[in-house]
């Protein structure tokens, strides 16, 4: 399944919420119509409410006709979802710090991410940087066996930097091309663990100027804008430069990532729909656009 089928799955619930309205000629989508659908969509109060005063405002402004609401409304998605990402730091090796609460899907995220560095001929090499939970080394181990790609680890309770920092080291003495750091579930309102990850995330820049190129959060999709609160928290302490929504193939309908978008002001890079391996889609502003608009119409 593809990016748009598998929204079209999720979003699906959210259907024909507009359709009969704005098929009809004239003004007959009010602001606060527009406002309800958006709400059912997931995309929470704080986008509902901004997409629909300005479509309140482009009514006025003469900016969207009668009849042009769905164009406008798409165009509308995909420029709330269109946000600037970070400018790469030029040379090898590529540093992606994945973070995110107990759960989210990190760690199958990092695997996914090592699988297709792989299929594209580059090599890649994955961190265990979660010394803390009982079992992740080996979880981690055990995808880098299935893919065929190193991970660097260290023994359990190991300092998470120093295993970044070793890593890092040996990434550049081999030529790896994508570093890809698993760390420790943690809740975004425990400080000290913030702290941590503030730490890794210097470590890695002590140990390679730059790095890391990216901070990815995984969040859960099926948590719906709760993952709000943990996308300021993070934002706030890991400096989080792009996401990756998970779990889209349940019960989430992805309406969160207009909110996330608009909240940090940092991309969805990745949609996780599965737990396979091929189960990572590249996001795109204008295919979650359009999925949205049908589910609306
Ligand atoms: N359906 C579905 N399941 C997923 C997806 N991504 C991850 N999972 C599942 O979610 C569960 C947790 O995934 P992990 O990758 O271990 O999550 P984590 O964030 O590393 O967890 P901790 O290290 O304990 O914090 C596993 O059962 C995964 O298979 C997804 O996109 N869709
Ligand atoms: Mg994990």
């Amino acid at each position: 399944m593809n990016l748009l089928q598998r929204l079209r799955r999720g979003l699906g619930a959210t259907r024909s919420l507009l359709g009969e309205k704005f098929t009809a000629t004239g003004w007959v989508v009010s602001p606060g119509t527009l406002e309800e659908a958006l709400l059912a969509a997931d995309v929470g109060v704080e986008v509902a409410e901004t997409v629909a005063r300005s479509f309140e405002d482009a009514r006025r402004r003469g900016k969207v006709v009668p009849g042009g609401e769905m164009a406008w409304l798409r165009a509308e998605v995909e420029t709330l979802l269109t946000v600037g990402g970070g400018v790469a730091r030029p040379g090898k090796p590529n540093v992606v710090l994945v973070v995110g609460v107990n759960g989210s899907g990190k760690t199958t995220t990092a695997a996914k991410l090592a699988g297709r560095a792989k299929a594209q001929g580059r090599a890649a090499m994955l961190v265990a940087a979660d010394t803390f939970r009982a079992a992740a080394v080996e979880q981690l181990q055990s995808w880098g066996a299935r893919l065929g790609v190193p991970v660097v680890a260290q023994r359990p309770g190991a300092d998470p930097g120093a295993v970044v920092f070793d890593a890092l080291q040996a990434a550049l003495a081999r030529g790896v091309d994508d570093v890809i750091i698993d760390t420790a579930g943690r809740l975004h309102t425990k400080h000290n663990l913030m702290a941590e990850l503030e730490k890794v995330r210097k470590v890695c820049a002590r140990a390679l100027p730059g790095a890391p190129n990216e901070v990815l959060l995984v969040l859960d999709a099926t948590t719906g804008t709760n993952g709000l609160v943990q996308a300021r928290e993070f934002g706030a302490h890991a400096g989080v430069t792009g996401v990756a929504l998970t779990k889209l193939d349940g019960t989430a309908k992805g309406g969160v990532v207009l909110a996330v978008a608009r909240e940090l002001g940092v991309p969805v890079r990745w949609v996780g729909v599965g737990e396979g391996l091929d189960d990572l889609l590249p996001f795109a502003p204008d295919v979650f656009a359009a999925a949205l608009l049908e589910a609306l119409a």
